[in-house]
């Protein structure tokens, strides 16, 4: 596969040093060294992204609208290969290839409130600078993918069809989900009122989509555009919630071990509305802390009803590890719900000193 995909970019297989490249639970990833030169090749999963074109497609809209209006912004698109195409296919699956970033680096958690920062004025920036970009033209690479009232109907439906025996492992997992609903209602709610604007939003940020310098630690650009599309800003400051607060991650099985840390969401906080400010109107800001419920409460349903579906959408290595993830994000909601009222504190104190 690696020679026929590679030889399209013009790349011989068998003078490359190939390795698998980090730790997205939806596509593969390599990096792909030949001759001081840098690459990254990735196989898109088909089966989350039916339509890869649609990605190529959203990728190429954005790339020649930022040429136009900001040409120094560094946005990671793929290298066309010798036919001209940003795409190859090889036995029917889908292959791209992009430059590895000089001095560049990723981080797989955030250690500290300057890194959480960096990423929330990164991921802010991207919408900024496309904010007069019409959003429309681009296409769903995921139909409904933050959908919350499509995702909490696929769980029910999981719901009515599981076996007993999942059913009874997930059965506090399944209360809980219950006993949040009305995060759905408010968001059913807030759609319905149009109080939220569609936008270009990235969909995907957690801190491994943000490349950073690799000496100082500043922010260059965010990767991993499969799911840019029109959306809501409540996805991008959200999955920041959802995945910097807590420095244990997702993975975790020792719930103890889930904290959430107030100088990080400041730190989201500051860095996102530093860019984005402006932008959003002041009924979209009335949602900031509502994001982290959002997101944080949808990844908890999509992990608990792909496990009563039987593991057939995440990557998993151990038989319950889809029951341990929701349970996971169950706790990190109850610890993150439970400090609402000092994140509005830490709010007023920063639009304060900004005035
Ligand atoms: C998937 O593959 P990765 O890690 O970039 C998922 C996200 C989830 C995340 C949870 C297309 O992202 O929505 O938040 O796993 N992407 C897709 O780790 O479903
Ligand atoms: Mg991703």
């Amino acid at each position: 596969m690696f020679q026929a995909v590679l030889s399209a970019y013009g790349l011989r297989a068998d003078s490359c040093k190939i390795e698998p490249f980090g730790s997205g639970l939806i596509n593969h990833t390599w990096k792909v060294c030949q001759e001081g030169l840098a690459y990254i090749l990735q196989e898109v999963n088909t089966t989350v992204f039916p339509k890869p074109e649609y990605i190529a497609h959203n990728i190429r809209a954005i790339k020649g609208y930022l040429d136009q209006t900001a040409p120094d912004y560094l946005f990671v698109a793929p290298i066309n290969a010798s036919n001209g195409d940003d795409f190859v296919v090889v036995n029917d699956r889908f292959y791209r290839l992009f430059p590895f970033i000089a001095h560049s680096c990723t981080i797989d958690s955030v250690q500290r409130p300057e890194q959480a920062y960096q990423a929330a004025k990164q991921f802010g920036q991207f919408s900024r600078i496309l904010y007069a970009f019409k959003a429309q033209q681009l296409k769903p690479t995921i139909e409904d993918f933050h959908n919350l009232p499509l995702r909490v109907r696929q769980f029910k439906n999981a719901l009515a069809q599981t076996s007993s025996e999942r059913m009874i492992k997930a059965s506090f997992a399944i209360e809980e989900i219950i006993r949040y609903y009305d995060i759905e209602a408010q968001y059913t709610q807030m759609v319905k009122s149009s109080e939220l604007h569609l936008r270009v939003v990235h969909h995907d940020t957690k801190i491994s989509n943000v490349l950073l310098q690799s000496e100082t630690g500043i922010g260059l650009g965010v990767i991993d555009l499969d799911t840019v599309m029109p959306g809501y800003f409540i996805s991008d400051v959200g999955d920041m919630m959802r995945t910097y607060l807590s420095e244990a991650n997702e993975e975790e099985n020792d719930f103890n071990k889930i904290a959430i840390r107030n100088d990080v969401f400041a730190a989201i906080y500051k860095g996102y509305m530093e860019e984005m400010n402006q932008v959003l109107t002041l009924a979209e800001k009335q949602f900031f802390i509502y994001s982290g419920k959002f997101m944080i409460y949808m990844q908890a349903v999509r992990f608990i009803t792909d496990f009563l579906n039987g593991d057939i959408y995440y990557k998993t290595n151990y038989p319950e590890q889809n029951l341990v993830r929701g349970l996971n994000q169950i706790d990190l909601l109850n610890k993150y719900v439970a400090r609402q009222q000092e994140f509005e504190e830490i709010i007023s104190e920063i639009d304060k000193n900004q005035e």
